[in-house]
This record gives C-alpha cells, structure tokens and sequence, in this order.
C-alpha cells in the first residue's frame, strides 16, 4: 500500500519541474529576465515549504493519518514518509543555496562591473621619459653607479663657475638659462659633480638624471626644459680607457650586444680630453641610407664625456695627482627618441594621452 497519495506525488513532480525549467532558463536569460525568473523560483519555493513542509502541510498531514495505524503498519509507511520528507528537504537546500549562489554573483556582477577592462594601461602609468630614465638609472646600477638625487634651482658657481665656466666664458652662451632673483635653473646635471664631491670623499661612482633648462627656441629636437643623465667616477688611476669601457658596457646592455661605439674629439671646459660618444645605428644596423634615425649615416650620437678636469678637481680640493675623474652626461628625450623611435621632442610634454598611453 502506498500512503503518499498520488495527488501528492503529482504536485511534488509538478514543483520540481517547474523549478528544473526556469532554472534552465536562467542560464541563457538577461539581466533583467533573470531577476523576474530568480523572483518566480523563490515564490515557487516558498509555496513548496508551505505546501510540503509547513504545519498544515502534506508531510504534517501524512504523520497524522499514520498515528491512526497500527504499530506495523506505522513502521512500514513511517518510512516512506520520512524518505519523502527528507528528499522535499534536501530538494528546497540544494535549490535556495543554487539560488543564494547566483543572486550572489548578479550583486557583485553590478556593484563591480567584471566585465569593464580595468587593465594597467588604462588605470595609469609611468611617463615614457621616467620609464626610459629608470631604464638607464638600472644599468649603470648594475655597472657599480650609486643613484644620487639632483637639485634643479642652482647658482652660477654650480653651474658654471666651479665647472671652470668663467662669466665671460663663451660657452655661457651655449648654456643660457633662466635667471630670477636668487639662482637660475640649471642648464645641466654637470651641477651634480660639484654639489656631490663638495659633501663626499672619492673614491665614487655616481649617476644623477632629472629636469635641465636652457633659453632653447622649441623645435623637434629641442625643449627649454629637458632631462639629462651625468655619470661620473672619481677614483684612483682612472684613466681615458676606464670611460670608454664604461660607456662600451653601458651600450651593449642597453642597446643591444652588437652595437658599436666611436669617440669624436669635443671640447667641454669641464672635460679634459673631452669627446662625443656615437653608437651604430641599431635600427638599421647601418645597412640603409633611408634610415630615419640615424638619418642614413649609420652611426647616432647620444653623449658628451672625458675625463674630469684637473681644474675641477682642483676647486673642490681634490688631491689630482691622486685621484683622477671621468664624466659623461646625456639627454634623456635623445635616448627615448632614438629607442623608441620617437620623431617630435614636443610630444613627451604635450600631455597626449594615446601617445603616453603607446609605451
Ligand atoms: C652637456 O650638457 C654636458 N654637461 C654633458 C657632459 C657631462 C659632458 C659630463 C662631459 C662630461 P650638452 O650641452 O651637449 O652637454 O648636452 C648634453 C645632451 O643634453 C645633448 O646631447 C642633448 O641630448 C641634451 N640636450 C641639450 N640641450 C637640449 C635641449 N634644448 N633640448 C633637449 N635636449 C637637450
């Protein structure tokens, strides 16, 4: 005898049914056609712990009718009851915690939009001038250079003077900057060797990169306001070669193992013997005289160096006949340019958010 009568089995089916449908069709429904089918789940389950489990309920009522049996039968038909019960049970958990689940995910799903690309690019990020000046800073790092702060308000004595650039030098001319009351804005990071070997005692390597400035008109190559890189070592027995391997280990890691180096004579009143460092074109590896980096000659020129003046030193109380200095200084636009292929100095400044966004 069966004492789950078949109108109750019948309205159980009908519920699980109903429920295995509309959860099927949330799968594949909209935002909005969700919530409705969510809501109608939720009723519908409602009305099954109702209907099933509720005081004046099926599964209340089956317990009653079997207290009217006898001890044999209650045993035979308590447990068809209890097994209805227990699978109504577990049927409305496993649903409302599916439910719960997915109501879950549709909350978060608004409140944080995952769909949204909330990539590192579009968020933010470093300028292509800091990007290449940390490059740089990292590989004389390696090469032994202390990374030393610089200061961009300077005076006349740091700039010049101390540099052995006298008032009435005619490199004045070449380095003109912008004046006010109490100081100037340097016109390079050569500053960086007098302020760091005023305070400290050689033997050092250092590098120092920031903001220069010059009376400069704007063009495609040049800004009033730009960035260099100084490098310098002051130590004992130094000599021309040590900065020609230095500067040759600094090329190779950083543009590339086949990359050649040439060393022009130059004059810099700080400097001597001074010269101007020239790479091979790495972009066309001199094969081309289309090249528009190195403009078909094969060869780019990226910094000026020499060995430190013995005047310089001399200035800041150096013993020369000890210690012996090489220095080196280089524009960081230049570089940027040239790596990246960069045809306008203008376009690092003009705050163009798809050209920053590039690097
Ligand atoms: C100097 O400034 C020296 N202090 C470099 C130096 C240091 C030589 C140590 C020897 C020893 P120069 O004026 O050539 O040198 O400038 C160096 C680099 O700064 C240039 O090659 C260029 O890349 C960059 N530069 C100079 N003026 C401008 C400018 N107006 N706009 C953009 N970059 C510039």
């Amino acid at each position: 005898m069966q004492i789950i009568k078949q109108d109750y089995l019948e309205r159980w089916e009908l519920f699980t049914q109903n429920i295995n449908q509309n959860l099927q069709k949330l799968t594949n429904a909209t935002s909005s056609n969700k919530k409705i089918l969510l809501n109608q789940i939720k009723k519908d389950i409602e009305n099954a712990k109702s209907e099933f489990l509720s005081k004046k309920g099926v599964i209340s009522n089956l317990l009653q009718e079997l207290s009217k049996l006898t001890p044999a039968e209650k045993k035979q038909y308590g447990k068809q009851i209890n097994e209805f019960k227990q699978q109504v049970e577990e049927t409305i958990k496993n649903i409302s915690k599916q439910i719960e689940l997915i109501e879950r995910q549709i909350k978060y799903s608004f409140e944080y939009d995952l769909s949204i690309d909330y990539s590192y690019e579009r968020a933010g990020k470093l300028h292509i001038l800091t990007l290449v000046q940390n490059e740089l800073l990292d590989v004389f790092s390696e090469l032994g250079f202390e990374i030393v702060d610089g200061i961009e308000i300077e005076d006349e004595y740091h700039n010049f003077e101390a540099l052995n650039i006298p008032a009435d030098h005619p490199a004045r001319e070449m380095w003109d900057t912008f004046f006010f009351d109490h100081g100037i804005l340097r016109t390079h990071t050569s500053n960086m060797q007098i302020r760091i070997l005023e305070t400290r005692k050689p033997p050092l390597r250092v590098v120092s990169s920031g903001k220069c400035y010059r009376r400069d008109n704007m063009d495609s190559t040049h800004s009033f306001q730009f960035h260099q890189l100084e490098g310098f070592a002051v130590e004992p027995n130094l000599n021309f070669l040590d900065l020609i391997r230095t500067l040759y280990k600094f090329v190779n890691k950083y543009f590339g193992q086949d990359t050649k180096v040439n060393f022009t004579p130059s004059y810099f009143p700080f400097t001597e013997p001074s010269a101007e460092m020239s790479i091979s074109c790495f972009h066309c590896k001199q094969s081309t005289s289309q090249c528009s980096i190195c403009k078909g000659t094969g060869w780019i020129e990226i910094l000026g160096c020499g060995m430190i003046n013995p005047l310089v030193l001399q200035n800041l109380n150096i013993d020369y006949d000890k210690f012996q200095g090489f220095a080196f200084g280089m524009g960081i636009e230049r570089i940027a340019m040239i790596k990246y292929k960069i045809p306008d100095i203008r376009l690092f400044f003009e705050n163009y958010v798809e050209f920053n966004q590039m690097f």
